[in-house]
């Protein structure tokens, strides 16, 4: 039988150091990256090769319940096309994960309103939504009882939470974890008394900022606290700017206040300074950026701009323009105000 890496899932290998699921004996618990992960938080190596369709199969035919995972910072980031067709029919519970992120003065009654409101354009029903933390193992009273009745697979797009909050559940840290998209390699089972608990890989998306960021600003983007949303009053034509990734460029009727629910610095400058501010950027920079500029319809005065992979900006106020100019890699979704 092949061995596994009890972190990832790939199937352990010795022959090879520079390919995936390399240990240096087969008995080892974890390979090579797993296991410099959790030593010394080292997660250069830990992206997978994963499939997406491989696991729309296995959850296709999975017959117990699913937690769907989503990360309450990137609710859209999260609405991965290919699962939401493979959940229709299925039980599925939805699990808003990261709630932490938000202040507990943000009711649960408004998070749910927002999350349902972008899941009604969609034909799928829920056993039960929850808000969890995977940070906060008190958030799991709720779910505990799911473990008795069956198998469970945890599915979800990529950094959501599966394996974190499988962690918790559990109280153990074996699961690989890590702010790098695909994380988990390969479907994994886990025997808990008479059922199976299921960690399954990442569904991914079009973003591929993450790609091209370094470690740092990749765990900056992985906040582990509750966030201070940056606030903005904008009364003439103004830019935030974030690195060297993009800019959001707002021209206000009156005023406009922008919130901005994103874990790394915003800066606010002239519009003709964005290019001088991209070229000096330090943080979330990331190399040959390929800008592309998008304006947004005037269509209501409280909006959102989700941008993937960093978070999302709450804007209102009538404005005669906003327009985005971000690298390529970046995938923006415009929506009602979230909250
Ligand atoms: N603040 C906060 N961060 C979380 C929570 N759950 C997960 N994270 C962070 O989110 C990132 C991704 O977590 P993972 O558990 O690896 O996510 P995953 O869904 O298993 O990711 P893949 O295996 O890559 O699909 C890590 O940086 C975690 O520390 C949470 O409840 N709160
Ligand atoms: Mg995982």
């Amino acid at each position: 039988m092949e061995n596994k890496c009890q972190g990832c899932g790939e199937i352990l290998q010795t022959e090879n150091p520079q390919e995936r699921g390399y240990a240096k004996a087969i008995e080892h618990q974890f390979c090579q990256s797993c296991f410099r992960l959790k030593n010394y938080r080292d997660f250069k190596h830990v992206r997978a090769e994963v499939n997406d369709s491989d696991v729309l199969d296995f959850i296709q035919s999975f017959e117990g319940t699913i937690f769907w995972i989503i990360d309450l910072l990137n609710i859209n980031q999260s609405m991965h096309p290919g699962l939401m067709r493979s959940l229709v029919d299925k039980n599925v519970v939805l699990l808003g994960n990261k709630r932490d992120l938000y202040p507990q003065s943000l009711s649960d009654t408004k998070l749910l309103h927002a999350l349902m409101r972008e899941m009604n354009q969609f034909p799928l029903s829920f056993m039960e939504v929850q808000f969890v933390s995977a940070k906060k193992r008190e958030t799991l009273q709720g779910i505990l009882p799911y473990l008795e009745h069956g198998d469970i697979a945890f599915v979800g797009a990529v950094n959501a939470g599966k394996s974190s909050l499988l962690n918790a559940l559990l109280g153990k840290d074996t699961l690989s974890v890590s702010p790098v998209a695909s994380t988990t390699a390969q479907v994994m089972e886990i025997k808990v008394n008479d059922y199976t608990l299921y960690d399954t890989p990442g569904l991914q998306n079009e973003s591929k900022l993450s790609h091209h960021l370094n470690d740092e600003d990749l765990l900056s983007l992985a906040p582990q606290k509750t966030m201070k949303p940056q606030v903005y009053q904008i009364y003439e034509k103004q830019s935030l700017v974030i690195g060297n990734i993009g800019s959001i460029t707002i021209e206000p009727i009156d005023q406009v206040q922008v919130i901005a629910y994103v874990p790394v610095v915003t800066k606010r400058v002239k519009p003709e300074r964005v290019d001088a501010n991209f070229k000096q950027a330090k943080e979330m920079v990331i190399d040959n950026a390929t800008y592309r500029k998008r304006i947004w319809p005037k269509a209501d005065h409280n909006v959102d701009l989700e941008i993937f992979d960093i978070g999302f900006f709450n804007i209102k106020g009538k404005y005669k323009l906003l327009e985005t100019n971000f690298d390529k890699n970046v995938e923006i979704v415009f929506r009602r105000a979230m909250i």
